[in-house]
C-alpha cells in the first residue's frame, strides 16, 4: 500500500498514551480543578450526527479538543460498526456504513484505515492511522446502532 501505510502499525501511537495519560490525570484531580466545558468530553468519546435517529448517524470522534471524522477505508475489514455500538451502550444489532451515508460532516479526519476486530472497548482503540490520511470527507463513516 501506500507508504503511509506503514505509520499506523505501532498499536499505541504516542498521542494515544498521551490522551490516556491526561484523562487519567483529569479523572484523578478533577474535582479539585476547574472545570472547562470541553473538559467534560473524553478523549475518544464518539457522538452520531445527522442521523434520522439518535441511534444512527455519522460518526465523530473527540481527538485534541475538537470532533472530527472517520474516514471509510477499510472499515468493512472488522466489525467497526459493534465497537462503535458498543461504545455508545447500545448492544443490539449494528451496521456500518461508507461514503458519507448521513452526509459529510466538517474538521479533522482524525481516524484512517480503521481495522477493528471487533473486540475493542473504543474505536479508538481499534488499529488506525492517527497521524496522517488520504480521505476527504466524501468518505465518512456512518454507523446505524440498535438497542436490542
Ligand atoms: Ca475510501
Ligand atoms: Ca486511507
Amino acid at each position: 500500500m501506500e507508504s503511509h501505510e506503514t505509520s499506523y502499525s505501532h498499536p499505541w501511537p504516542l498521542s494515544h498514551i498521551m490522551g490516556a495519560v491526561l484523562l487519567s490525570g483529569s479523572l484523578l484531580l478533577g474535582p479539585v480543578l476547574p472545570t472547562r466545558a470541553e473538559a467534560d468530553t473524553p478523549e475518544g468519546a464518539l457522538r452520531l450526527q445527522d442521523g434520522p435517529t439518535a441511534a444512527e448517524g455519522r460518526v465523530e470522534v473527540y481527538r485534541n479538543g475538537q470532533w472530527g471524522t472517520v474516514c471509510d477505508d477499510y472499515i468493512n475489514v472488522g466489525d467497526a460498526a459493534a465497537v462503535v455500538c458498543r461504545q455508545l451502550g447500545y448492544t443490539g444489532e449494528a451496521k456500518v456504513f461508507g461514503e458519507a451515508h448521513y452526509g459529510p460532516g466538517s474538521g479533522p479526519i482524525w481516524m484512517d484505515d480503521v481495522r477493528c476486530t471487533g473486540t475493542e472497548t473504543r474505536l479508538v482503540d481499534c488499529p488506525h492511522n492517527s497521524t496522517s490520511h488520504n480521505c476527504d470527507h466524501s468518505e465518512d463513516v456512518g454507523v446505524a446502532c440498535s438497542a436490542q
